[in-house]
Order: C-alpha cells, then sequence, then structure tokens
C-alpha cells in the first residue's frame, strides 16, 4: 500500500493466537495472505506489551511480504513501535483523537462503532476505517453486543469511510450483507480456526467480492 487511500478492507482478518502455537499461528497468517486477505489486524488480549511487539515483528515480516497492512489491535505504543500500517481501537480503548496525534497522518487508525452516533464520532476524530458489529453472535473471546443489519446500512450512509461488518461471520451465512454498502468483512475464527486458511480465505473473498460488485450495480447480489 502507497498511501491510505488506497486501503483494501475486502477482506479483513483479525487475528486469534489463543488456539494456536506460534508455528501454527504464524503459518496459519501466512496462508490466509496466500487465500488474498487484504488487512490483517493482530489482536492479542492476554500477553505483555514485550510478547505483544515480539510477536507483532514476526507478523509484520510476513504481511510485508505480501504487501498487506498489518494493523495493532488496541495498543498505540506497539503499533508505533513494530511500525505497523497502524492501530484499531474500541470505545474503551484510547480515542482515536490521540492515537492520530501519536501516529501522525499517514498511519491508520480504525475503530469499532455499534451506533451511527459513535461511528460519526469516530469519523470526526479522524478514523479511517469503521468495524461494526456483532452481526451473529461469535465463539471468539469479545466484550460486544449485537448489531443489527440495518444500523450497519445506517452507519455506511452516515459516514463517507470504509465500513466492514464483523462478528459471526462466514461464507455459509454472509448473504444477510447483500445489498447493504459494506466496504469489507471482518472474520476471527472463519480463516483462524480453519483446517485450509487459504482456501477459507478464497471463498471468504470471492463472496465479499460478489456482494460489493452487487452494490456498486446497484443489483441485489443474486443477479451478480
Ligand atoms: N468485535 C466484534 S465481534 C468480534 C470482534 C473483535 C469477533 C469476531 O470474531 P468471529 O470469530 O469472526 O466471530
Ligand atoms: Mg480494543
Amino acid at each position: 500500500m502507497k498511501n491510505k487511500k488506497e486501503l483494501d478492507t475486502t477482506l479483513y482478518l483479525v487475528t486469534d493466537s489463543s488456539y494456536h502455537t506460534e508455528k501454527t499461528f504464524l503459518r496459519t497468517v501466512e496462508e490466509a495472505l496466500r487465500g488474498g486477505v487484504t488487512l490483517v489486524q493482530l489482536r492479542e488480549k492476554e500477553r505483555t506489551a514485550r510478547e505483544y511487539l515480539d510477536l507483532a515483528r514476526k507478523v509484520k515480516e510476513i504481511t510485508d511480504r505480501y504487501q498487506v497492512p498489518l494493523l495493532i489491535d488496541d495498543r498505540v505504543d506497539v503499533a508505533a513501535a513494530a511500525d505497523a500500517a497502524g492501530v484499531h481501537v474500541g470505545q474503551s480503548d484510547i480515542p482515536v483523537a490521540e492515537a492520530r496525534k501519536i501516529l501522525g497522518p499517514d498511519k491508520i487508525v480504525g475503530a469499532t462503532a455499534k451506533t451511527v452516533e459513535q461511528a460519526e464520532e469516530a469519523y470526526r476524530q479522524g478514523a479511517d476505517y469503521l468495524g461494526v458489529g456483532a452481526i451473529y453472535p461469535t465463539t471468539t473471546k469479545v466484550k460486544t453486543i449485537l448489531t443489527k443489519v440495518s444500523t450497519l446500512q445506517d452507519i455506511c450512509h452516515a459516514v463517507p469511510i470504509p465500513v466492514n461488518a464483523i462478528g459471526g461471520l462466514n461464507a455459509g451465512n454472509m448473504d444477510i450483507l447483500s445489498g447493504t454498502d459494506i466496504a469489507g468483512i471482518c472474520v476471527v475464527s472463519a480463516i483462524m480456526k480453519s483446517d485450509n486458511p487459504q482456501a477459507a480465505a478464497q471463498i471468504l473473498k470471492e463472496k465479499t467480492e460478489r456482494i460489493l460488485a452487487g452494490h456498486k450495480n446497484g443489483m441485489p447480489d443474486f443477479f451478480s
């Protein structure tokens, strides 16, 4: 990615290393990249800052080879130290405006939003994209509430930045997003828990691209 305008959130992998060894974790990330993931977020909740940074550097070696931006969940300091492409912050993390101040205009700052108000506020503070959900109940460890598809669509209309759907999404249930103006989807377990992360990513990407093509044509997905 040469600049942020080229940010492609079509298939955004959010990682979970909790059921992997480091070796299988890194291999899973690499296979997902081979399958076409366009953006990666390293999401670690249990590690010390030092451990988080060490892992970020290892993951960045891989994402750099595929020229895919790596974002760090929650921790602006880890993102800066690893020279990651940016950070993703939630409603209880450091605010978007502060992250922007620390990282500067060239880094990506993404935010979680569950309401139109949160989305507008994140945009005002300088967010580059939003993650919205959970669309479905999730097995991934996270404090979240369900977000209606109608709210997701309201958020897409409310802000002029990419909006990604997240939460319980997989190849079998993502058609619910057809007709919305999302820029892409975020997945954790649909890739991280797959026996074949490359194939899983390929299928998810094809399905997402069909949804995106559907809304560009102004046609429901079944016509595209
Ligand atoms: N935020 C809302 S839902 C979620 C996050 C981080 C987890 C999504 O994980 P999965 O496995 O794709 O449901
Ligand atoms: Mg967070």
